[in-house]
Formats: structure tokens, sequence, C-alpha cells
């Protein structure tokens, strides 16, 4: 029995299901896959110690040709993923609005899993690449699978399924020479994208910090699209999802993103696992914005056009349930490699919208299982199985694991019964929502869709100042990397529909003009009426709204921050411990650093085990610092040897706006680094002269990082 299915806490329909699928090889004897003990795993069967091996060596031939089939297509899109079992309550009932029964009754639990990736990079890529992220959630309903496949930005680049492939052709490395990795960064994707105006509002997103999440447990997650929910009596209502976590939305800075991948390219990955390995469980608050069917076209924008999303001004998000995740995978591959995702998975009371991007993406899940797994017998891996049993006459095909009994296949038919029944709508069965359709045969794009701007001015115009440099900081660096001038030039020129002074500052970095564009819009087919379709001097109805902003987020809680604890011998036992159990007391994780490995003698009786060394680690992997106190420690940390990387450390956490707390004694390693040039007060930077530096220590790292004060440190160091 595997050991982390035996909390009770975490048991349940989905997880006793997948434990008759689990197996262990503890103290077992190695076997062939025929279950044939083997002997000797050294070495091949050979005619003669140093003579050829034989053919007949079915244990050789079995192990190779295992080994030689072991790799499946990763992802066309979403390849690099994390992922984790879970449980989805229900804490307010939906069931006025849906059918759906896990939506209904207070206080269900269904169980889940979430697979979190980023988009465009491979599956070894790192995890701080500037990337939408995905946040896809399988829910394992007792009505069968329904399936969330979301992300952590509520618009898309897109209106239409066709443009996908040339938008993931574009962003992906380039054909020729299949550089750049896991990058927006070049020439073809900022091409498609200048040609592209519907993209902005998503460029916005792309280019904010939202795209370089601290963590994956500190996203948000959105469904996108407007989904239908329909109740017991037909009634319909339009329904965005959200995912608001617990711990609020937090971000890195590009500089520090650049740093994790070189020194922990699995940061967010490894992040994730080791949250819930030590009990500190991620959580999301479910909640949905409702609008009546009635009310479909009272916004100033299309409730079927996917780059827009409904202002949280305009229909406020309710909540009704937790997401939490409590359980890491027992096998990657078995699991988060294996699981299969479609937005076309849903259950009574849920259906699409006519979303033409939704609508597209219908299609194309099924169809990639198909080439990734390999057969349409992917529903049986353990993983994608249903909780509810699944009886169909769908048979044969590679892989198949079910053995059903019986002699049709077939329905209608008497030799078996009749059986497997249709359902009736009030036994489960699933009726798609009646609705009524009209309409020639085009292949149009509604003239709702057509406006590209004003949400983009509304996420711009909604950003904290700090946040709106970081952008045009995060589009200068991006624009740079294009070779083409004219692909510059036109970027900027759509920038300056949005907003005219970040094009103009942009432009400036980039050495091109704000020039207006001719054509705005050359991804409209050849003969539209351009004039007719622009939309650039719309102003978005919602000025600024307070949702889009991270400066708003949650910031009172040091949950599962991790702090580095830099020491050395002669440090202060007694400070360490104390500043350490408060921090834990908090939910935080501390992490000892020191000049080596080997450990470290205190001013009390314990020694201190270091996790990392000063060379094995880097400030970047930490949210905050404490320079432990000690004047001997201090002075060790002082050495040739260890003082530039000690600086390095102090001065880099300093650049990337986090709490630093200097113990006593500590005031020669302050006065050498950069804080000490500072001029105003910095309420992260907390020192022996304060009067309660624990307090002061664990409000600072709760406000995540100092981003107002980001200039003025940059500046000084
Ligand atoms: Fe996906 N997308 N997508 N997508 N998508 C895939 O399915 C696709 C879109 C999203 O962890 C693929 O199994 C099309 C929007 C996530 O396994 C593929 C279109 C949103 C994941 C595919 C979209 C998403 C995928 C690749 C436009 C946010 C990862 C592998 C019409 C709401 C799921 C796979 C996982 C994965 C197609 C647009 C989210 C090829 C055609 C919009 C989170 O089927």
């Amino acid at each position: 029995m595997n050991m982390k299915t035996n909390d009770t806490n975490k048991t349940n329909r989905k997880t006793e299901q997948l434990e008759q699928h689990s197996t262990s090889n503890e103290n077992e004897k190695l076997t062939t896959d025929q279950g044939l003990k083997i002997n000797n795993n050294q070495d091949s069967l050979k005619a003669g110690e140093r003579g050829p091996s034989l053919l007949e060596d079915f244990i050789l031939r079995e192990k190779i040709t295992h080994f030689d089939h072991e790799r499946i297509p990763e992802r066309v899109v979403h390849a690099r993923g994390s992922g984790a079992h879970g449980v989805f309550t229900l804490t307010k009932s939906l069931a006025a609005y849906t059918k759906a029964k896990f939506l209904g009754e207070i206080g269900k639990e269904t169980p889940v899993f979430v697979r979190f990736s980023t988009v465009a990079g491979s599956k070894g890529s790192t995890d701080l690449a500037r990337d939408v992220r995905g946040f896809a959630i399988k829910f394992y309903t007792e009505e069968g699978n329904y399936d969330l496949v979301a992300n952590n930005m509520p618009v898309f680049f897109i209106q239409d399924a066709i443009k996908f492939p040339d938008l993931v052709h574009a962003v992906k490395p380039e054909p020729d020479n299949e550089i750049p990795q896991a990058a927006s960064a070049h020439d073809t994707f900022w091409d498609f994208i200048s040609l592209m105006p519907e993209s902005m509002h998503m460029i916005m997103w792309l280019m904010s910090d939202r795209a370089i999440p601290r963590s994956l447990r500190m996203m948000e997650g959105f469904g996108v699209h407007s989904f239908k929910f329909i109740n017991e009596e037909g009634k319909v209502h339009f329904v965005k999802f959200h995912f608001k976590p617990k711990l609020g939305v937090h971000s890195v800075s590009w500089d520090e993103a650049q740093r994790i991948s070189g020194v922990d390219s699995d940061f967010h990955k490894r992040d994730l696992w080791e949250a819930i390995e030590s009990g500190s469980y991620p959580e999301w608050d479910f909640g949905v914005q409702l609008i009546p069917e009635e009310d479909e076209h009272k916004f100033d924008f299309d409730l079927l056009d996917p780059t827009k999303l409904v202002p949280e001004e305009e229909v406020p998000v309710e909540i009704f349930g937790t997401l939490t995740l409590n359980r890491n995978p027992d096998n990657f591959f078995a699991e988060t490699e294996q699981i299969a995702f479609h937005p076309g998975h849903i259950i009574p009371g849920i259906d699409f919208s006519n979303d033409p991007l939704l609508q597209g993406r219908l299609f194309s899940y099924t169809d990639t299982q198909l080439s990734r797994l390999g057969s349409p017998n992917f529903h049986e891996i353990p993983i994608n199985r249903s909780i509810n049993t699944v009886h169909n006459n769908q048979r044969d095909g590679h892989m198949r694991q079910q053995i059903v009994k019986g002699k049709s296949s077939y329905e209608p038919n008497s030799i078996g019964g009749g059986c497997p029944f249709q359902a009736m709508m009030s036994e489960g069965g699933f009726t798609s929502q009646e609705e009524r359709v009209s309409g020639a045969k085009v292949r149009e794009r509604s003239k709702s869709f057509v406006d590209h701007y004003s949400q983009a001015k509304l996420f711009y115009n909604s950003q904290s100042e700090p946040e709106a440099k970081h952008l045009q900081n995060a589009l200068i660096f991006e624009l740079s990397k294009v070779t083409i001038p004219e692909v510059r030039e036109r970027m900027v020129g759509q920038l300056a529909y949005i907003d005219r002074s970040l094009a103009e500052k942009v432009a400036k970095k980039l050495g091109v003009q704000v020039k207006k564009l001719e054509q705005p819009n050359q991804s409209l087919p050849a003969d539209s009426n351009i004039e007719e379709l622009q939309s650039e001097e719309r102003e978005p109805h919602t000025k600024s709204s307070e949702a889009l902003s991270m400066k708003n987020t949650v910031k009172n809680t040091v949950k599962s921050r991790k702090i580095g604890f830099i020491i050395a011998n002669g440090v202060e036992g007694a400070a360490v411990s104390d500043f350490k159990t408060k921090l834990e007391r908090d939910g935080a994780t501390v992490e000892m650093i020191a000049p080596s490995l080997a450990p470290v003698k205190t001013t009390g009786e314990e020694n201190l085990t270091p996790k990392h060394s000063l060379t094995s680690t880097a400030s970047v992997c930490f949210d905050a610092l404490f320079i432990c106190s000690g004047e001997n420690s201090a002075k060790e940390l002082m050495d040739p040897e260890n003082k530039p990387k000690v600086l390095n450390f102090i001065n880099e956490a300093y650049k990337h706006c986090k709490a630093i707390c200097f113990g006593e004694g500590t005031e020669p390693l302050y006065q050498l680094s950069n804080v000490a040039a500072r001029q105003h007060k910095d309420p992260a930077i907390i020192t022996w002269e304060d009067n309660t530096p624990d307090e002061l220590f664990i409000n600072a790292i709760a406000q995540h990082r100092v981003w107002d004060l980001e200039m003025e440190r940059n500046t000084q160091s």
C-alpha cells in the first residue's frame, strides 16, 4: 500500500481507483515484463566471456526494446508541466444556476488533478520563461470527468481557432534553426503579433509580470471563454470561471527570472512539489461571474470574444468553493504526462458558448491525444479514468484494457438485453442546451469582435507604476531582440493605439519612430472595409479595474515563503532559533546557507547543518534573507573567500526588492553592501537598530517585494 494514500484525508474514489493500478518494488525481486525472476542484471548472454552477445538473450532484448520506445511525443503546446492531486470543495451552492451535481451540495468534495504548464517551451525548458501558464483541472465527478482547461490569463491572443496554428508556429523556435527555446523574444512572434491587433490585449498581459509568476501556487486561473450554466428548469447563465490563490498573486522580476533559469530551471516544479510534501497545501478560491442569458448583449464587447474579459466592476466574482492540492503524483509520466485534458469533457449543467476559439478547441484536444498517447483508448489510462464506470459499445483499438463481457457491441440490440441503455435526463443523461441558431453559412468575423484596443488600454491603465514600468521594460527587452526594424516599428505603431506614451518610451529604446499605421489590421481578409472595422479611438467603458493590478493582491501572509538564513561558525544560536521558530510558526520555510556544507558551530550547544553552501544556491531562490547575528560569524563571512559571495547574495536580494534583516554584529557586512547607500527609510530593510526586528521582518516578507522602491534600490547599486 502506498504511504501517501494511507492518509485518510486524501483518500477518495479517485485515489482508491488509482491504487488498484499502483505498485511498489519494495522488498520485491527483479523480474522481466513476463514476471520471470532475473538472476543477473549486469551482463548480457555471450558466446564466451569476450565473445559476441547472443540473439537468444530475451532479457537483454526486452530491456533494450522497452527503453528504445519509452518516449512519447511531447504536447505540441504546454509540453512542460507540473501536476498534483487535490480536492475541490463546494462552499456555497450553485444549484440555482447549474444542475451539475458537484456544484450543488454544499460541502461536496470532488477529487481533482491539476496540471500547470508553460506554453511555448519544450518539456525540458526552464520554468521561468516569460509565457502564459496553463492551469488545467480534471474534476473526477460522479457524473463523469469534467475538464476545465484554463490559463493564468483571462484572455487569449486570437479570436478564431483557425489562427491557432499560425500563432503557435510564430512563437515556437524558428523553423530553420530551432532558435530560441521557450521565448517569445524573436522575429517570427512579433512579426505575427504586429499584424494581429486582436492580440493586443493579451500582449499587455503577456508583457506584464503575470508571465513570470513567483510560484504556480501564486497564480490566478481563468476559464477564458464564456461557458454556460443550465439549471434544472433549463434557465441559462453565461459564466466566466476564476481561481484566486489564497496566497495572493505574486511575481518575480525579469532579472530574477533570468537568474533563476540558470540556478534552478525547475524552480516552479520544485516549489510546488516541496510545498505539498511539507503539508503547505496550495489553495484557491473558486469564483464565477454569472450573466443571465438575457443580458448577453448588454456589454460594450461581445461575450463570445475570447480577447475580452468581463470587468469585475461590471459583474463581481462570487466565491463558491475551494480548490486544494494535497498530494504529489507517485509517478510523473503515468500521471502528469499521460493525463489528457479536453474542454469538451463536460457534464450535465455545463455547456459551451459559441465562442469560435472554444468551438475549435472542441475538435483539437481529442485529436492531439490520439497522436500523443497513440490510441483511442487513452481514456483507460488510470489517471484519465472516470470514477463513474464506463459502459458503451466502443471496442478494440491499440492497448484496450477493459474486458467487456457479452456478445453484443452495438445498439439497439436484443441479444444483450438492450444494454447499455440510454439514460433519461432525470437519470443524468446529458443533453446539449437547446439553442435556436440561424444564419447564412459564412466565413466571417462578427463585427462585434472588432474593438481590439479598449481592453488593452483598460489593462494598461489599471497597472500600478512599478507594474507599468515592468511591462514597458518587457516590451523593450522582447522587441530589442527583433532583428527586422520594420517589425519593431509596426509593433510600436500598434502600441500607440493602446497608449501613446507607452509607445514613445518603447520606440525610443528601439531606435524607431512612432508612426500611424497605414493599415493597422493587416490580418483582415483582402476585401474588408477597414475604415468601418477599425476602432482605434474607442475608450474602454470601464476606465481601470482594481482586479487587474497585482498591487491589490493578498499581502498578509508569509505562508510557504522561503527564507535564507546566512550563517557561519560563531553564529548566535539563540537568535537563529528564535527567528526560525517565529517564521515557521507563521508558515514560512527556513533554509540555512553557510560557506560550506560542514556543520556550523553556534554560540550555543547545538551545531547547525546547512542545507546549502554559498556556492550551491543564490539569493534568487529565496524570498528574503536573514544575515544571522554574531560578530564571529560575520568575521568568517568576510573572509576573502566568502565575502564576494555573501555580498552578492545581499546585493542581489536588495536589487530584487526583497526583505533583508541584518542581525546583531553584522554591521560590517551591511556597510560593505549596497544597502548601506540607501538614503530613505526602506520598510524591507531591518537591522540590529530596530526594536522588533522579527515582527518587521515578517511583515516585510508578507508584502512580497517593495516594488515601489525598485528605482531607488537599483540606481544606488
Ligand atoms: Fe489549448 N491545447 N488550444 N488552450 N491548452 C492544448 O492539448 C488548442 C487554448 C490549454 O496540461 C493541446 O493535450 C487550440 C486556450 C492548456 O495537458 C492542444 C486552441 C486555452 C493546455 C491545444 C487552444 C488553452 C492546452 C496540446 C485554440 C485557455 C494544457 C496538448 C483554438 C483557456 C493541458 C493537449 C495539459 C493544451 C489546442 C487555445 C489552454 C493541441 C486549437 C484559449 C492549459 O490540443
